[in-house]
């Protein structure tokens, strides 16, 4: 469960004690929210370069896709510890019962290979994302018919972006292994200020009231935006076993679905209950070749994006060439 900053040992790693209370795998669950009293954000803003209004019209296409995969992506160094990256896939679906859907293309859009999308939020034809890795993390807007980018706000080095949510104007944004995560204003991406919490930082959605939060485990913990105090905080099951590794998040409907890490399925969660309803199959949005070089690149499967006013959903993956519009289930 998330936690505050402070209030218990860091147990940001495998152990038994999580292994027993998550149900059998290692994914440490461990968050988070300081209350509402702010960070020096003056200091945190003083780090931050904003590059407002970069046209970037080099980021589109499929070209870069073919070029050397026979190394991992610079920033993906990890100085200390275990994390919930290291651990092994979990075999999803865990039972032959649980519906499974294939996803329906039905466009195609282009999508920067180098964008290590860690969080997806489509607005009408604005798509937000935020992408990782040491050195190079960003929270950007592209167009989405075009993939090109019109705003970006890049990092100091030592963040590792990950999830982001939009309520209302604001965007949130957390970081990996940071501690710290990030309010934007949602149109101009500009740092409004950040705010404290312990523990990993994966996947964030929000379903215009509260934010849902994960952390590579089997839990998806519920916010407050206005105070970042935790709300409530439940684990993720199908067929009565708990679900490790979930990632990007979105809010569809009703149903919160989330990308689990490093496999092709999409989980829809009822948010009540935490029980997966089903899974979106997208493993082959990817051609063969796509799919290789992505995986060789270090990539996979992550970022759901869903504008309820249009009911355009969106899927793409780290380093993916492309954005996919699917068919909404
Ligand atoms: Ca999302």
């Amino acid at each position: 469960m998330w936690v505050r900053r402070g209030a218990s040992p860091d147990v940001n790693a495998r152990g038994g004690d999580a292994r027993a209370a998550d149900g059998g795998f290692g994914y440490v669950s461990v968050v988070f929210p300081a209350p509402a009293a702010p960070m020096p954000t003056i200091r945190r803003l003083a780090v931050l370069v904003a590059l407002p209004l970069l046209v970037a019209a080099a980021c589109s296409g499929d070209e870069a896709d073919t070029g050397d995969t026979s190394t991992l992506p610079p920033g993906m160094a990890q100085s200390t510890g275990r994390t919930n990256a290291d651990l092994p896939p979990p075999s999803v679906p865990f039972s032959g019962a649980t519906p499974v859907v294939t996803a329906s293309v039905l466009k195609r859009f282009p999508h920067d290979t180098g964008a290590y999308t860690q969080g997806l939020v489509l607005a009408g034809s604005r798509l937000l994302e935020s992408t990782g890795r040491y050195g190079v993390s960003d929270v950007r807007e592209t167009v989405l018919a075009t993939g090109a980018v019109v705003r970006r706000t890049r990092m100091a080095d030592t963040y590792f972006a990950e999830g982001l949510a939009r309520v209302g104007d604001r965007l949130f944004q957390l970081t990996w292994r940071e501690g710290t995560g990030f309010r934007y204003d949602a149109t101009t991406l500009a740092v409004v200020d950040s705010f404290a919490y312990s523990g990993e930082g994966w996947g964030l959605a929000s379903d215009g009231t509260v934010l849902y939060g994960t952390d590579g485990s089997t839990r998806v913990s519920v916010l407050d935006p206005s105070t970042l105090s935790v709300v409530r905080s439940f684990v993720v099951t199908e067929a009565g076993t708990p679900v490790p590794a979930l990632n990007e998040l979105e809010w569809v409907d009703g149903e919160l679905w989330a990308n689990v890490f490093q496999t092709d399925y999409i989980a829809r969660i009822d948010p009540a209950t935490g029980v997966v309803k089903g899974y979106v199959a997208i493993g082959g949005i990817l051609t063969p070749e796509q799919r290789a070089s992505v995986q060789a690149r270090g990539g996979t499967a992550n970022g759901i994006a869903y504008d309820a006013a249009s009911g355009r959903l969106v899927v793409t993956g780290k380093l993916w060439p492309l954005v996919a519009q699917i068919r909404k289930p």
